[in-house]
């Protein structure tokens, strides 16, 4: 495209801003943080695929705040790096920012969660994970796990970040599928910040607060894990006496599931390392990129866990 174009050799002359003197592709990094194992993953994939593609990384952990996202990128812009990719922590708010990249003829990906900017030329492309689809894969284990049953389901929620595209769209998958049968009710729903800690915290005030759960739906393992640790203190069977379906399929999500505390895992690969780079390179080099990258993933079921656990790389 054009603007990626002018943005590879018009900004400056030669390198000598980017910081890339070598010619290295300079690419400044916003990470979300370190809340769970599927994000230590994603930093460790981003990390080392740049290393291996050659490509100078400048990471930047928000620990969890937009705000900081907003300051890295700002210096990224006056560092002048070639490309910029984030994670965005939670969906809105952005539109000022991604102006002055743009402004700044700076390239912007989106990695792993999206934005609702209506104003798709700001960024060049959105790599990641169709969250939706995972709630909904979610809800259908659900009905059809339940068939034949016409007992009322009583399920708890533990939602992602508030705000985050995750958490929204896992939310809105899932509600869409099991609304076609009112035997499944929600009777608690609430943010676990998709961290083992407030995963325990919030399973233990449900377990508390309602006298019958059939089944917890978790955003994330992390949070189904720290569920896990509520129920068993409680004196209950995680995966017997209460069904627990998370997304992600980390390797202590797998571990769970291998053993029965989980029931069904949606995975959503943190592998975006590899694709990003290779996207970064195009946008440089001014090449026309899809406006959506779609990461491929799949489900699995105890006996799945069991048979892929060995090889699971994170
Ligand atoms: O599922 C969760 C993490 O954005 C897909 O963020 C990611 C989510 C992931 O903290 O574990």
């Amino acid at each position: 495209m054009i603007t990626a174009t002018l943005s590879g050799c018009g900004g400056d002359d030669g390198d000598s801003g980017s910081g890339g003197g070598d010619g290295k592709l300079v690419l400044g990094f916003s990470q979300v943080g370190a809340e769970s194992g599927w994000r230590t993953a994603n930093t460790k994939s981003i990390q080392e695929s740049a290393a291996s593609a050659g490509v100078e990384l400048k990471f930047s952990d928000a620990q969890g705040k937009q705000e900081n996202q907003i300051k890295a990128i700002r210096n990224f812009i006056t560092q002048r790096v070639d490309v910029i990719a984030f994670s965005p922590v939670v969906e809105s708010g952005w539109d000022t920012v991604l102006k002055e990249a743009k402004d700044a003829n700076i390239p912007v990906i989106l990695t792993d969660r999206a934005v609702d900017s209506q104003d798709t030329s700001l960024y060049k492309t959105f790599i990641g994970s169709d969250f939706v689809l995972e709630g909904k894969k979610a809800g259908e284990w659900l009905v059809k796990d339940y068939e034949g049953k016409t007992d009322p389901v009583n399920i708890v929620e533990l939602q992602g970040t508030p705000g985050a595209a995750p958490a929204n769209d896992r939310k809105a998958g899932f509600a869409d599928v099991i609304k076609a049968d009112p035997k499944f009710k929600v009777v608690a729903s609430q943010t676990g910040q998709f961290t083992r800690t407030d995963g325990k915290q919030v399973m233990e005030t449900f377990l508390k607060a309602q006298p019958k759960i059939d089944v917890l739906y978790a955003h994330n393992d992390d949070m189904g894990l720290g569920a896990i640790e509520a129920i068993e203190a409680a004196g209950k069977k995680p995966g017997t006496d209460i069904k627990i379906i998370t997304v992600d399929a980390v390797k202590d999500g797998m571990t769970a599931l291998s053993e029965g505390k989980i029931n069904y895992i949606v995975e959503c690969s943190p592998l975006l390392g590899p694709q990003l780079m290779d996207l970064a390179k195009k946008v440089k080099a001014g090449e026309t990129v899809p406006q959506r990258v779609l990461t491929e993933e799949t489900t699995f079921t105890p006996e799945q866990a069991k048979a892929v656990l060995a090889e699971r790389k994170y």
